[in-house]
């Protein structure tokens, strides 16, 4: 990837995790870890790869991203408020009554988001519809649906990998999120999913595996995923949850649990610092 690029998405992910931070503390809960472990993605993803328009949200010909891992709202939130979508302000007021972003994507009070999620296993299964809708009426939009690897457990994930092969959805890529940890721990101690790239694979869809927190890794996964026709893509990305906050990092107790004032300072302080690195390069 150009050095350039790199830097800037580098700096756009880190402005990412502060967003992420600065809601959640001001929510007094949320979801810090696994939106800290696609923060990378995101910047990527709506900074790079989308055809999106923040000023037309509904752009027919858009591409789609649906989070089916929709308890990370705090990162889509904080990327589509950076790409322009609404207000950064908006951050702020992250899950207050009346304000615009709550708990969980809402695609019909959020511009930019594509999908009402939050029920896990459910977001997967609206992106294969979405993706049959592009084929079947000839467009050429790409649908992108982000999982978690705790999400993964649900069987209703799987019924979608079916249907998605079946119906040869090469619009379709998903990525799984393999951070290691669900809710109740970690994701082998609970109810293993692994090993996840051969179960993509014998379910007929083309995988590939991508260090979620490289840019170069991110760009070439990428453009593997672009040349692949008359399947389905996984990307299954290795990431650190809670990634770049140092207390946050493989610590399930953050992963959905609000910073205090002390830990908040401490959380932007070290994002802080990473920026101002970055911005010096
Ligand atoms: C159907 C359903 N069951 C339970 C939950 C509660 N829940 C929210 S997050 C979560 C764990 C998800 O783990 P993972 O997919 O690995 O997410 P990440 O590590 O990326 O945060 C659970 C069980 C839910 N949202 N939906
Ligand atoms: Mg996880």
């Amino acid at each position: 990837m150009d050095p350039k690029i790199k830097r800037d998405l580098e700096i756009t992910a880190c402005k990412i995790r502060k967003g992420i931070i600065e809601g959640v503390y001001n929510a007094k809960s949320g979801h810090p870890g696994g939106s800290l472990s696609i923060a990378d993605l995101l910047a990527y993803l709506y900074f790079v790869k989308l055809n999106v328009d923040p000023k037309n949200p509904k752009m027919p010909d858009r591409d789609r991203v649906v989070l089916s891992k929709g308890h990370c709202a705090p990162g889509l939130y904080s990327a589509l408020a950076l790409r322009g979508f609404f207000d950064v302000e908006e951050l702020k007021k992250l899950r207050h009554i009346g304000a615009m972003l709550q708990g969980h994507p809402d695609m019909k009070g959020t511009p930019g988001v594509d999908m009402t999620t939050g029920s896990l296993g459910q977001g997967i299964s609206a992106a294969c519809g979405m993706a049959l809708s592009g084929k079947l009426s000839n467009k050429y939009y790409k649908v992108y649906a982000i999982l978690g690897d705790g999400e993964v457990e649900e069987g209703q994930v799987w019924e979608a990998a079916m249907f998605a092969a079946h119906y040869k959805l090469d619009n379709l890529v998903a990525i799984v999120d393999n951070n290691g940890l669900q809710i109740d721990g970690k994701i082998t101690d609970v109810c293993s999913p692994m090993p996840i790239t051969d179960k993509f694979e014998a379910f007929g869809w083309h995988v590939i595996t991508m260090d979620a927190h490289n840019f170069d890794d991110i760009e070439r996964a990428f453009d593997e995923a672009e040349k692949i026709s008359g399947k389905p893509v996984a990307i299954i990305q290795t990431s650190v949850k809670g990634k770049n906050v140092s207390f946050m990092e493989n610590q399930v107790s953050w992963h959905g649990s609000a910073p205090n004032k002390e830990q908040y300072e401490q959380a932007m302080a070290e994002l802080d610092k990473q920026l101002k690195d970055l911005e010096g390069k």
